[in-house]
């Protein structure tokens, strides 16, 4: 692989090992375990378009770990592995040939921002699934990303309807710190799902946590039901 040095260091990093440490993740461990944000309050999208505890913003706050990895796209690769029936390796040529699907749709960040109405182009999750084929037994998805970031949610919602594999915002390129080439964007969960610089999905049969899930974030996080941080 021949990635720049900086995500030469990353991409070795094991499983085991947790993406080095910024001020905010810090801060992110100690809003978890300080219940921060939380408001008790419950809203539906139905009659209410901003969930409890949120804000709006115009502007698009960029949030990761504070490694950005460089990605060359020439060596850039969207694997999808584990209970499929046919599994990929795309390489970008092969994953830009797939149908473009455009969505529009809003994002909630767990640190309290949400932004309405971004328009997005990329390859819908389900055109994606359409071609692995996933067993009766995957349940689950695990993303991992370029940067060492990892992140689980379930199958029916990664297949979600506006679920995208995004490398277009707003009529232009996905700039490469808000996870381009391409990133994830599940909209209705707390955009800490939204794997940026997505680089493999794993088809899994029970529920696994990724990164910020094993450092007191929700399983699921439904900013409507305000599932900010691990229930115990
Ligand atoms: N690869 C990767 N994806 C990631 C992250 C990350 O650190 N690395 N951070 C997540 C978090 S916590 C948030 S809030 C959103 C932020 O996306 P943005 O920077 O485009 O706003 O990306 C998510 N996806
Ligand atoms: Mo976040």
């Amino acid at each position: 692989m021949s990635y720049c040095p900086n995500a030469m260091r990353i991409s070795r990093m094991s499983d085991e090992q947790t993406p080095s440490d910024s001020k905010l993740t810090t801060s992110k461990r100690r809003w978890a375990a300080e219940g921060k944000f939380l408001t008790g309050r419950i809203s539906r999208p139905e009659t209410e378009r901003l969930p409890p505890g949120q804000h709006l913003v115009k502007n698009w706050p960029v949030l990761d770990l504070g490694q950005q990895p460089v990605i060359s796209l020439n060596t850039w690769r969207l694997e999808v592995r584990g209970l499929v029936e046919r599994s990929l390796d795309l390489t970008w040529a092969a994953f830009q040939a797939m149908e473009q699907s455009t969505k529009v749709s809003d994002i909630h960040c767990v640190t309290t921002w949400s932004r309405y109405d971004n328009k997005w182009k990329g390859v819908a999750t389900r055109d994606l699934l359409d071609l692995v084929m996933p067993k009766p037994q995957a349940n689950y998805v695990m993303l991992t990303s370029y940067d060492g970031y990892t992140t689980n949610l379930p199958l029916s919602d990664f297949a979600a309807e506006d679920a995208i594999l995004a490398t277009s915002w707003e009529g232009l390129p996905l700039t490469h710190d808000h996870g381009g080439p391409m990133r994830l964007v599940v909209p209705h969960l707390y955009l800490w799902k939204s794997a940026k610089w997505l680089r493999r999905v794993d088809l899994i049969p029970a529920d696994q946590a990724g990164f910020w899930e094993k450092n007191g974030y929700h399983m699921y996080g439904d900013p409507w039901r305000e599932q900010r941080y691990t229930d115990d």
